[in-house]
C-alpha cells in the first residue's frame, strides 16, 4: 500500500477525482465543505488501511482489549488531529497550497462533534487518543447522538441555544457497520420457564426493541499504524410497518417501536456534573451499554471457546455511573444467553467490569425510582435485585446487626436504585480522578464501601493529550519546543523537563514570550471577527473556560472584575497592568443561576468596555460558543489560567493542565489536580489562595459561615454586591440580578447562602491577583515562571494515565502493527 500523503501529485489526484465522485464538480466549482469532504476521504483511505492492519494484528494475535464505556466522547475535530498522528500535517498543507487552499480553511470546514458536555467527555477523547497511540487495543463505546452539545449564540447578553445539526453534510470520518447490529429490549415483563438443563431460565416477554446499528470511528496513533475503534450506535426501528404486523393488528406497537428509535439517540443531555433523572436518560444508557457488551462477548466468543475465561481478553472501564447497567447486562447474557450459574456470572462480571467516579457533587449521583427501572428493565431490575440481596448479606456478615449500615449500603434502597452502589459493589477497580479527589472518596463520601473494600479503591490523576493541546493547537510553541529538545516529547511528554535549562536564557525567554504574543494575536483577530470587541494583545489576557456551574465560580471572577472596576474608578492614577478577562462557557439550559451569570458577564463587559474614561485598562470578553475547536487557541493565547472551584469540588480539572502546556500561569486554589501541578511545579510559580479542602468541608460540617458578616464588614465587597441590585449593570432594573445577590446573601432562597464561599474566598483571591500583576510586571520572572510551568507539565499528559490504567486495573498487551507494502 502506498501512502498517497506523502506523494503530493498523487495526493491532489486523489483530492480531485474524490470532487469528481462526490459532487461532480471541477475543484474551481467545489465549495469549501465539498473540499474538505474531498481531503477527508482521502485521509480516511489511508486511514482504513491502518484500520485493516490493526484489525488483522488483534486478529493474529489476541491482545486483552479495554471497552471504555462511557455516554459522552467529546472529540473535536478529527481532520488536522489526524493528519497529525499519520505525521502528514506538513505534507498535505504543502500539497493543498499547491493548488490554492489553506489547510486551515479546509479544517474549519469540519463541525466539531461534540457528543459530550466538558471534562468527563473530553477526558474519554484524550484517553482514545493516547490508547491507540500507547499500542493498545481499545473500543471506546459511545451514542451517535443525532444532535451533540448545543451551539452556543448570545443574544442581547442571554445565552440562546441552537441545535448542533453536525451531520447534517454527512460525517466523512465514521464507517457504518449494519452487520454487528444488535437488537436492545425495553419494558414488558419476565416470565420463569423451564430450561433445558433442569434449571429455571427467565425470558422477557411483550417487550419493545429497537436495532442497535454501530457507526465506527477511526482513533488513529502517532506515528505507529495503529488505528483503534470508536463504536457510536445509532437506533434504528427493529421492524418498520411490516405486512406481518399489520396482519397482527400490531400497527400501535410498530409505530412506538418506530418512535422509541426515532427519540432515542436524538440528543445529548446538556448538563454537566448534574442529573436530570429522565426516563429517556435511562433508555440511552441501556440501550448503547447492551448494544456494547453484547458486541464485546460476541467478539469474545469468536475467537475464544470458554466463556468463565472473558476477562483475561476482556475489560469494561465505566466512565462514571452512567454505563453501570453494564454491570448487569453482563450477568444477563451470561444466566440467560450462557446459561451460567449466579455464582459462576458473578465470578466473571466482578473480574471485568471496573468504575471511575467523577465527582462528589451530590446533584450528580445517579439514582433511579424503582418505579422506573423496573418498568423500563424488568430483567435487569430482577438481577439488581438479587446483587443486592446477596451484597446486604455480605454487609450482615461484616457489621452484625447494624442496620443503619446497610441502609446506607444498599443499592436498592428508599425506592431508588443508586448507580455508584452498584457500580463499586461489582466493579473490580473504583478510581478517583485527582489525588484529593481520591482521598476525599476515601475519607468521605464513599467511606463505608472503603472500609469493605479496601483493595479496590486507586487513583488515577487525569491528563490531557499533547498531541491536540500543543502539537496540533499551538504549533509556533511545538515548534519551538522540538527545535530546543527534540521531538520526543510528542511521545513522552516527561522529556519537557530538558526546557528547564532554558528558563534563565534571555534569548530562550524572549522567543516564548514572542510566541505567546503571536497567539495572542491570533485569539485577538478570533475576537474581533467574532465578537467585534478590539482587544490589546500587550495586556494581560487572563482567562477562564470551562462549563458554568456555580462550584467553578464563574461569578467570583466577575465580582472580582466589577471590584477592579471600582477602584480604577476611585483612583484613576493607580498603577494598574492592563487586563483582558476571558470568559468562555455553556450553561445547562435549564440552570437559571449559571444563565444569569452569563448575562451579568455581558452586563458588566457592556459598561466596563464601553468607558473610555478608564483608558482600555479593562476588558471583558464572553467568547460565544466555547468548544474544543476555538479552545485550542484560547489556551495557546492565555497568560493566566483562572481554576478558582470551591476547594474539594473540582474531581481534577483538565483544563488547568492544558493551560499549564501552553504556557499560561495559574491562579487558583488547592483543588483537584491544581495540587498535583503545584507539587510539580512548585507552588512559588502558581497564585495559589482560598480555603482547603479541609477548611471548606469543615465549614460545611459544622454550618458556621454566615457571608452577611462578610457583607457588613468589608465596604468594598459591599458595594459589589450592591451593584447587582441597585441597576449599576442592569440599565436601573434592580430585580435581573437579584438572584445571583440572593444567592450569595439570602438564606430565605437557597439553603445555604453563598454554599460556594465566593465571599469567604474573595479578599484571599483579589490578593492573589494583585500578585499575578505583580509578577507580571517583571517581564523576565514572568517568562521564567511560565516556562518553568512548561517544563514541569510532563506527568499531565493522558499517555501517563492510560499507563497507569493498564499497569493497575486493565492489564493489556501491547500491539504493534505494521502495514507492509503492496
Ligand atoms: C468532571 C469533573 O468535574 C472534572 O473535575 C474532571 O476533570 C472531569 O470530570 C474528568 O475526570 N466531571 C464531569 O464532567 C461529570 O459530569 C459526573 O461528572
Amino acid at each position: 500500500m502506498k501512502n498517497i500523503l506523502f506523494d503530493k501529485k498523487e495526493f491532489i489526484k486523489c483530492v480531485k477525482d474524490n470532487v469528481k465522485t462526490l459532487y461532480r464538480k471541477t475543484m474551481e466549482e467545489a465549495s469549501e465543505q465539498e473540499v474538505f469532504q474531498a481531503v477527508s476521504y482521502a485521509v480516511k483511505d489511508v486511514i482504513i488501511d491502518n484500520w485493516l492492519a490493526t484489525q488483522q494484528t488483534f486478529d493474529k494475535e489476541d491482545p486483552k482489549m479495554v471497552y471504555y464505556m462511557s455516554m459522552e466522547f467529546l472529540m473535536g475535530r478529527a481532520l488536522g488531529n489526524n493528519l497529525i498522528n499519520l505525521t502528514a500535517y506538513k505534507e498535505v498543507k504543502e500539497a493543498l497550497d499547491e493548488i490554492g487552499f489553506d489547510l486551515n480553511m479546509i479544517e474549519d470546514q469540519e463541525p466539531d462533534p461534540a457528543l459530550g458536555n466538558g471534562g468527563l467527555g473530553r477526558l474519554a477523547a484524550c484517553f482514545m487518543d493516547s490508547l491507540a497511540t500507547l499500542g493498545y487495543a481499545a473500543y471506546g463505546c459511545g451514542i451517535r447522538y443525532r444532535y451533540g452539545m448545543f451551539k452556543q449564540k448570545i443574544k442581547d447578553g442571554y445565552q440562546v441555544e441552537v441545535p448542533d445539526n453536525w451531520l447534517k453534510n454527512g460525517y466523512p470520518f465514521e464507517l457504518r457497520r449494519p452487520e454487528h447490529s444488535f437488537e436492545v429490549k425495553f419494558g414488558g415483563y419476565v416470565q420463569a420457564e423451564p430450561a433445558e438443563n433442569g434449571r429455571t431460565k427467565f425470558v422477557q416477554k411483550n417487550y419493545q426493541s429497537v436495532l442497535a446499528v454501530p457507526y465506527d470511528m477511526p482513533i488513529v496513533g502517532y506515528n505507529n499504524n495503529m488505528v483503534n475503534t470508536l463504536m457510536i450506535w445509532d437506533a434504528e426501528p427493529m421492524e418498520c410497518f411490516e405486512l406481518d404486523s399489520f396482519d397482527k393488528g400490531d400497527y400501535r406497537k410498530a409505530v412506538e417501536q418506530e418512535n422509541l428509535a426515532r427519540n432515542l439517540v436524538e440528543v445529548l443531555y446538556p448538563n454537566d456534573n448534574h442529573i436530570q433523572g429522565k426516563e429517556l436518560r435511562l433508555k440511552q444508557q441501556y440501550f448503547f451499554v447492551s448494544a456494547s457488551v453484547q458486541r464485546a462477548v460476541a467478539r469474545y466468543k469468536k475467537y475464544h471457546p470458554d466463556i468463565h475465561k472473558l476477562s483475561e481478553k476482556v475489560t469494561i472501564q465505566m466512565n462514571d455511573t452512567h454505563p453501570t447497567v453494564a454491570v448487569a447486562e453482563l450477568m444477563r447474557i451470561l444466566l440467560d444467553e450462557e446459561g451460567l450459574t449466579w455464582d459462576e456470572a458473578w465470578a466473571i462480571t466482578t473480574k471485568t467490569c471496573a468504575y471511575t467516579n467523577h465527582t462528589i457533587m451530590a446533584e450528580a449521583l445517579e439514582k433511579w425510582p424503582i418505579e422506573i427501572f423496573s418498568r423500563l428493565l424488568p430483567r435487569i431490575y430482577q438481577i439488581v435485585e438479587e446483587i443486592n440481596r446477596r451484597f446486604l448479606l455480605e454487609v450482615e456478615e461484616e457489621y452484625p446487626g447494624n442496620q443503619y449500615k446497610k441502609d446506607k449500603m444498599a443499592i436498592i434502597h428508599d425506592g431508588q436504585v443508586k448507580m455508584a452502589h452498584l457500580a463499586i459493589v461489582a466493579g473490580y477497580s473504583v478510581n478517583g480522578v485527582a489525588r484529593l479527589h481520591t482521598e476525599i472518596l476515601k475519607k468521605q463520601e464513599l467511606k463505608d464501601f472503603y472500609e469493605l473494600f479496601p483493595q479496590k479503591f486507586n487513583n488515577k490523576t487525569n491528563g490531557i493529550t499533547q498531541r491536540r493541546f500543543l502539537y496540533h493547537g499551538n504549533p509556533l510553541l511545538a515548534e519551538w519546543v522540538s527545535n530546543k529538545i527534540g521531538n520526543d516529547w510528542i511521545t513522552d511528554l516527561s522529556h519537557m523537563e530538558k526546557l528547564a535549562v532554558y528558563v534563565d536564557d534571555p534569548k530562550a525567554q524572549q522567543e516564548f514570550m514572542q510566541i505567546k504574543y503571536q497567539n495572542k494575536l491570533r485569539l485577538a483577530k478570533y475576537i474581533q471577527e467574532h465578537n467585534g470587541i478590539e482587544v490589546d494583545p500587550r495586556s494581560i489576557f487572563d482567562v477562564q473556560v470551562k462549563r458554568l456551574h456555580e462550584y467553578k465560580r464563574q461569578l467570583m471572577n466577575i465580582l472580582h472584575v466589577m471590584y477592579l472596576y471600582n477602584k480604577i474608578k476611585e483612583h484613576p492614577d493607580m498603577e494598574f497592568y492592563p487586563r483582558t478577562f476571558i470568559f468562555g462557557a455553556k450553561a445547562a439550559a435549564g440552570y437559571k443561576n449559571a444563565k444569569l451569570t452569563i448575562k451579568l458577564i455581558n452586563a458588566v463587559a457592556d459598561v466596563i468596555n464601553h468607558d473610555a474614561s478608564i483608558d482600555n485598562k479593562l476588558k471583558v470578553v464572553f467568547i460565544e460558543d466555547y468548544k474544543v475547536s476555538n479552545a485550542e487557541w484560547i489556551f495557546a493565547a492565555a497568560d493566566v489560567s483562572e481554576q478558582i472551584s470551591t476547594a474539594s469540588k473540582e474531581a481534577s480539572g483538565t483544563g488547568n493542565m492544558k493551560f499549564m502546556l501552553n504556557g499560561a500561569a495559574t491562579i487558583g486554589t488547592m483543588d483537584g489536580a491544581n495540587v498535583e501541578m503545584a507539587e510539580e511545579v512548585g507552588k512559588e510559580n502558581m497564585f495559589i489562595f482560598g480555603m482547603s479542602s479541609d477548611e471548606v468541608i469543615a465549614h460545611e460540617q459544622n454550618r458556621d459561615y454566615n457571608p452577611m458578616d462578610i457583607f457588613n464588614q468589608d465596604q468594598e465587597i459591599r458595594q459589589v454586591l450592591m451593584q447587582l441590585i441597585n441597576g449599576f449593570y442592569s440599565g436601573n432594573d434592580t430585580e435581573l440580578f437579584r438572584d445571583l445577590y440572593n444567592s450569595l446573601l439570602n438564606t430565605q432562597c437557597t439553603q445555604f447562602a453563598d454554599t460556594y464561599f465566593c465571599l469567604k474566598d474573595f479578599r484571599s483571591y483579589a490578593e492573589a491577583q494583585e500578585r499575578v500583576e505583580k509578577a507580571y510586571r517583571d517581564e523576565k520572572g514572568w517568562a521564567k515562571l511560565v516556562m518553568l510551568n512548561v517544563a514541569h507539565v510532563g506527568k499531565f499528559s493522558s499517555d501517563r494515565t492510560i499507563q497507569e490504567y493498564v499497569d493497575d486495573i486493565w492489564h493489556l498487551d501491547k500491539v504493534k502493527v505494521t502495514v507492509t507494502e503492496q
